[in-house]
């Protein structure tokens, strides 16, 4: 151990003496010390969390070492550094990643072994960090990975909610949500940093002094403040000795509690304002894409901004102290959607009011450091803030945002004159009864790039919801499709078929994805497509297991996996795959069912506690479910699966076995999708429509193995008005037969009436997701795959081939776009310090 002298702070540093050893020995002297000398245990129970923790600290040691060279690195080089500022980071477990990143799989492995231990039982143990929604909070994750991988300077900005996604059970059919207490056993991961802590301001109102040299000043007075506490998480790249950090904020009380209030004998007074404070953090919103408009929300994104541009500002100073001169050249903020959007006013407040710049200075520094990316077209899931809310609580804000829009519709007039019409659908204010602020229109007019998540999706913001921006300002909008990071969804979740395909291929596709390219060649190769299948067939068995301890049920492996698993909501017409089960259903109870492939229909998602169609959906599920699995005529031949409380880990099992994957959305409403990337780099064949990352998906892995179905978005477009989804159904038996069993109420025989609005929604002509229009295409899609099945050798090439093809839809590749285009970071280069 030494000493480093100090810096031009007068810091010193404490060095370590040297890196700790990767053996099996000192892993297992480590975790022995840990176990039995820190957490004070001498047991050894297979579900103990202690064991796991204690794996954990052994782990972690060995990523401190890498994380302070990492950090030094940046800091000594002062490079260029991006922000990932998002309210959701979903990373699933840790350690298996950690211990796949930092090569020590093997020996961690033989560690445990020795005291008769399974790392795969140890890594069980482990709970979810379950704090994101679906794919913009798992995407956020992925992008971490990526960028440890390709040693960039990037970190990420979140939010440490006490309570993550709710767990889902499922009883009569219904979810029930509970609360996600995953803190509630210790989360040895992190590194809480109150060095750090932050002030961020709430309230009060905005007022103006003259300062001493007789210049007026804005301040934001009388204000709530609340304290925001950093809490770091490793995040290890591949092999590379990099670690960067995802930095999570916890708000607390800035006076724990009122002495005063506790000694006149109030209890509950005494704790209010500390309970106030802690409320901002407690829980994740539960709604992906559905609108909220809650106070809590609000503060939530202001809290995550403020802190996190605080924190920037914070080490810019330490290294640079008042000279921003470089400021905007050294940093970027990339916002995830519109939730932190916030930032592009609140990076104004600080800057002028706190640091000293004119409006101007300060709009030039935001307007090169904020990036935005759209992951929506949903009109219902744009935010918007009501105008009184935002003067209650963020009074300094709404002043700045009022300006900010004054030379916003200034420059529009100047370009438009006249054009009245453009500067009351451009501005920033959504003029009405009750004015409402446009929080994606604040994005977009606050940040010098402007993408959307797969080339579908970026062409259609360009040439519909911001179209009048496009035409402002063509060069700011970019496309950065999507992707997700091979390490956790093929090397970590699908070891049989990582062999498998390092057997022919080595290593190198784990950090350069594209090199699974040349598996095309053992397409079909006799050989080789036996072990395709033997893999398959393995990981059927691991998922049915797992079903079986979950419901029950018992399932076959000879039987096509046909899966969706994705959050519940009308536009992904999960409605749409429980018509086709019922169909199939009506076909083999009919008697026409020869020939046609055995198929379990596995379905699994959250429904957001407040959306009453999306639980009607989960009941309607679980309900045909309930009839078709208990009808002997089924039995080997159709069965369909509700899989409860789906999350990371559970898609880890699922992707790996899954057949078809279903992606089924109407055209033009999934922004782009990532677990149809998942499926496909596991081998599973894709049915969908012409959506999202879907269109990109098809083009990479050819037609012919892909199967297509259903109306464009062009299609959608132009049988609006027209659309009689009646006629439809009058017109097709098979459409006719599977609306008359859901009526008669075969499927709620003892609960009438509870899916009438599911059924009406299918009638509805005004229906927004046309369910109806795509039936017949479904159904024959359907028909085609099931029949493609049954040939096993063009099956098994259709399922390398997909994985072949699936090199574009790796993280690395999106965050090399990312840098390439918008963010111009250096890889860091841990060799030189
Ligand atoms: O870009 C990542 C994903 C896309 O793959 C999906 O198509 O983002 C999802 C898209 N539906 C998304 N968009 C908006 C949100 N999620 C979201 C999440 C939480 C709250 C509000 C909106």
């Amino acid at each position: 151990m030494s000493v480093k002298p100090s810096n031009k702070n007068g810091d010193r540093e404490l060095l370590q003496t040297s890196e700790l050893p990767m053996t099996a020995d000192a892993i297992l002297s480590d975790f022995t010390h840990y176990f039995g000398r820190m957490l004070g245990r001498r047991t050894i129970q297979v579900d103990s969390p202690f064991l796991y923790q204690s794996v954990v600290y052994a782990a972690r040691d060995r990523l401190m070492e890498r994380w302070n060279k990492t950090r030094n690195t940046v800091e000594a080089n002062d490079s260029r550094r991006v922000a990932y500022l998002s309210l959701e980071f979903l990373m699933g477990r840790l350690l298996r990643n950690a211990l796949l990143n930092l090569g020590m799989e093997e020996e961690t492995t033989a560690a445990l072994d020795r005291i008769g231990l399974d790392l795969e039982d140890v890594c069980e143990r482990e709970k979810d960090t379950g704090l994101g929604n679906g794919g913009l909070g798992r995407l956020a994750a992925c992008f971490l990975d990526s960028c440890a991988t390709l040693s960039l300077p990037v970190v990420g900005y979140g939010i440490r909610y006490q309570y993550g996604m709710f767990h889902q059970r499922i009883e009569n059919g219904y979810q029930v949500e509970e609360a996600d207490s995953w803190l509630r056993e210790g989360f040895p991961w992190e590194i809480e940093r109150i060095e750090y802590a932050q002030t961020i301001k709430f309230g009060g109102r905005s007022d103006v002094q003259i300062d001493e040299q007789g210049r007026s000043r804005h301040v934001w007075v009388d204000t709530n403040d609340v304290l925001a506490i950093p809490y770091d998480i490793p995040v290890p790249g591949f092999e590379n000795d990099v670690v960067n950090t995802l930095r999570l904020w916890s708000a607390a009380a800035r006076d724990e509690f009122d002495l005063e209030e506790f000694n006149a004998g109030s209890y509950a007074d005494s704790v209010a304002s500390k309970n106030a404070a802690e409320n901002i953090t407690m829980v994740l919103y539960p709604n992906a894409t559905t609108e909220n408009g809650q106070e809590l929300r609000l503060r939530q994104q202001y809290f995550l901004a403020s802190a996190s541009l605080q924190d920037t500002i914070r080490n810019w100073q330490r290294r640079h102290g008042d000279d921003f001169s470089e400021f905007a050249a050294k940093n970027c903020f990339q916002l995830n959607d519109t939730h932190p959007a916030i930032a592009v006013a609140e990076l104004m407040r600080l800057l002028i009011d706190e640091h000293g710049f004119d409006w101007n200075g300060a709009w030039d520094v935001t307007r090169k450091t904020m990036a935005y990316t759209n992951h929506t077209l949903l009109p219902e899931a744009l935010e918007m803030w009501p105008v009184a809310m935002f003067r209650r609580l963020l009074p300094r804000l709404l002043d700045i945002i009022y300006e900010i829009n004054a030379h916003f519709i200034a420059e529009i007039s100047q370009r438009w004159p006249g054009d009245n019409d453009k500067v009351r659908r451009m501005s920033l204010i959504q003029e009405g009864a009750d004015p409402m602020i446009r929080m994606a229109y604040l994005a977009i007019v606050g940040s010098f790039s402007i993408n959307g998540v797969a080339e579908l999706h970026s062409r259609l913001l360009r040439e519909g919801l911001f179209r009048d921006f496009a035409e402002l300002w063509p060069d700011r909008f970019n496309n950065k499709t999507n992707g997700v990071t091979q390490r956790r969804w093929l090397a970590a979740c699908n070891p049989a078929l990582a062999n498998l395909i390092g057997e022919k291929l080595g290593d190198s596709w784990k950090t350069n994805l594209e090199q699974l390219d040349a598996l095309r060649e053992f397409a079909d190769d006799p050989d080789f497509q036996a072990r395709w299948r033997d893999v398959k067939l393995a990981n059927k068995q691991r998922l049915a297991a797992d079903i079986e301890n979950k419901t029950s049920l018992s399932v076959s492996t000879d039987m096509m996996f046909d899966v969706q698993v994705k959050r519940i909501h009308e536009y992904k017409r999960q409605l749409l795959n429980v018509l086709h089960a019922i169909h199939l259903y009506d076909r083999i109870r009919r008697g026409d069912g020869e020939g046609l492939a055995p198929r379990l229909i596995l379905i699994g998602g959250k429904a957001a506690p407040g959306y009453v169609m999306a639980k009607s959906v989960i009941k309607c599920i679980n309900n045909v479910a309930r009839v078709i699995n208990s009808d002997p005529a089924m039995a080997g031949r159709l069965q369909l699966i509700f899989y409860a409380d789906y999350n990371v880990s559970a898609m880890e099992k699922i992707c790996p076995a899954a057949d078809l994957s279903e992606q089924i959305s109407t055209a033009g409403k999934e922004a782009s999708g990532t677990g149809n990337m998942k499926f496909m780099m596991n081998g599973a064949i894709t049915i969908g429509t012409l959506d999202g990352a879907n269109v990109e998906i098809r083009e990479a892995v050819g037609g012919d193995n892909f199967f297509l179905f259903g109306n464009t978005v062009e299609d959608i477009e132009a049988l609006r008005g027209s659309y009689d989804p009646q006629a439809l159904i009058d017109g097709d038996t098979d459409f006719r037969r599977v609306m008359d069993l859901l009526e008669s109420g075969h499927f709620n025989r003892f609960e009438p009436g509870i899916l009438d609005t599911l059924i009406q929604s299918i009638k509805e002509p005004a229906d927004p997701w046309m369910t109806a229009a795509d039936f017949r295409s479904f159904v024959d899609a359907q028909e085609v795959a099931g029949a493609t099945y049954q040939d096993e050798t063009l099956w098994t090439r259709m399922s390398i081939l997909n994985t072949a093809c699936s090199g574009r839809f790796s993280t690395d590749r999106t965050m090399r776009d990312y840098n390439d285009d918008i963010w111009h970071v250096e890889p860091i280069n841990q060799e030189t310090s």
